[in-house]
């Protein structure tokens, strides 16, 4: 027998390799020395902290698996989560500017793109020189991008490109943006393109007011007949592929993150219940107290498991979307529970953003309806399991 650890209880830390080990610890003091001093500020009044990423970039967490060659650490899909989880461990805002750099942009730039637009973009996105973001969400198509409107036209060598896209993390200050739009040269098939910040036709206005996510600036991007030319297409990928699969990456990392948010949560409402007293006694002393205390131990220890077999399963080459639904789904929402328990738990106190619960539980609202709502995700494996598609 070996003596149990409330905070690791199924031993997740000696499932890693040393380097893994290695960038988590790293990630865990990045998150902690420079975010976590500044979230509660950040949140507060809703700041833009594009500086941010060049502190992301040399602390080596950005674009964790691209190959070194193109300035990424050529690590793999477990080490991606553990930095996801680290991030989200302080803020989902934060993960959210982090996931899409590396999942959402430098991803498919490295899957998707030339030789020539990955030397010119992949270096400056894994430093955090440059800054990106990724339009697949339009105005009216949310759940379903295959309703997209945004059109690409033929224009000599090259493309004019015209649609608005919303609900876009990192667009407001991106130097760099990933965007798909049905192309008529392609038969309205669906293309990727990379555009760039001071193009004529584009603009990228922030979306004020958010009462969730308030750390992580989201935008529109407007695109007015951009002119581009014909090196903008990403060449390698054509059809809805091309951004799920992105996605997949990054819904995959936030199975990790909202574990890492559930973890900040527990963690504060058991030191919490410790040093309350009420009745004479510390809270924690009380069953229906230590009942939630186990129930959210015992769901991140489940989702926390989950997650590392599906980026095993990843770093093999033998993973399906549909594992991928799994986590995402079921890590993020039972992360919201936990979040909101822990909020209860923390009584008055837990609605103040000292305690910071509530701010996590409010992300995840967020983080429960992008990259695919809750239901969606149901949808997509009720297809799965019944073959019917139920969109
Ligand atoms: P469907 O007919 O199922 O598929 C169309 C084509 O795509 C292929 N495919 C995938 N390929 C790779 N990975 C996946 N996960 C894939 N899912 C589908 C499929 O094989 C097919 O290929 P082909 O070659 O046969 O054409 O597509 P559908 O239109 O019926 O889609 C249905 C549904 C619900 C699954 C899909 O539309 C969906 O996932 N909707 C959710 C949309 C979404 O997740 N949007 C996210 C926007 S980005 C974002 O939220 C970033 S937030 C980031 C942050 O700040 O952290
Ligand atoms: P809708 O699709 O209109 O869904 C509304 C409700 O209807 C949901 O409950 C949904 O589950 C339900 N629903 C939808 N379809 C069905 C169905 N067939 N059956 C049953 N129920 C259904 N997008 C990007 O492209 N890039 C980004 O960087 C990005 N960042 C984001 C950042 C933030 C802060 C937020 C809030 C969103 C971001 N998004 C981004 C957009 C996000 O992906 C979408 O909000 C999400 O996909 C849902 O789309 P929607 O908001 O249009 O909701």
């Amino acid at each position: 027998m070996v003596p149990f650890a409330w905070d690791d209880p199924f031993r997740l830390d000696e499932q890693l390799t040393e380097d893994e080990r290695m960038i988590r610890d790293a990630a865990h003091g990045f998150a902690q020395s420079e975010l976590q001093p500044r979230v509660i500020e950040a949140f507060s009044n809703e700041v833009d902290a594009p500086e941010l990423f060049p502190l992301m970039g040399q602390a080596g967490l950005l674009g964790a698996t691209i190959p070194e060659e193109y300035g990424g650490a050529g690590a793999g899909y477990v080490a991606y989560g553990l930095i996801a989880r680290e991030i989200e461990r302080v803020d989902s805002g934060y993960r959210s500017m982090a996931s899409v750099q590396s999942s959402l942009v430098m991803y498919p730039i490295h899957a998707f793109g030339s030789e020539e637009q990955k030397r010119k973009y992949l270096p400056g996105l894994a430093s955090g020189e440059l800054i990106g973001c990724f339009g697949l969400t339009e105005p009216d198509a949310g759940s379903d991008p295959a309703g997209m409107k945004t059109v690409a036209k033929k224009n000599g060598d090259g493309y004019i490109i015209s649609g608005s896209k919303t609900w876009i993390s990192n667009s407001p200050f991106a130097d760099v943006f990933v965007v798909w739009a049905k192309s008529e040269e392609h038969g309205g098939g669906i293309r990727g393109f990379v555009l760039e910040k001071g193009m004529d036709g584009l603009s990228a206005p922030k979306i004020e007011g958010k009462i969730s996510l308030r750390a992580s600036t989201t935008g529109m991007i407007v695109m007015d007949e951009v002119k581009v030319g014909a090196d903008a297409l990403l060449p390698d990928v054509q059809g809805l592929k091309g951004p799920f699969s992105c996605l997949n990456r990054a819904r995959y990392g936030i199975s990790w993150g909202s574990m890492g948010a559930a973890e900040f949560c527990m963690h504060a409402a058991r030191q919490y219940g410790l040093d309350r007293q009420q009745f004479g006694v510390p809270l924690a002393s009380k069953q229906l107290y230590q009942l939630k205390l186990s129930n959210m131990m015992s769901e991140i220890a489940l989702g926390l498991q989950a997650s590392l077999r599906v980026g095993r399963l990843m770093d093999e080459g033998k993973f399906a979307p549909e594992m991928i639904s799994i986590v995402k789904r079921n890590n993020v929402g039972k992360a919201l529970d936990i979040a909101r328990a822990a909020r209860d738990m923390h009584g008055g106190n837990g609605i103040s953003e000292e305690y910071q619960v509530i701010r996590h539980m409010v992300n995840l609202e967020t983080v429960n309806t992008y990259e695919g709502t809750h239901d969606v995700h149901a949808l997509i494996l009720g297809r799965a399991i019944t073959g019917l598609a139920a969109f």
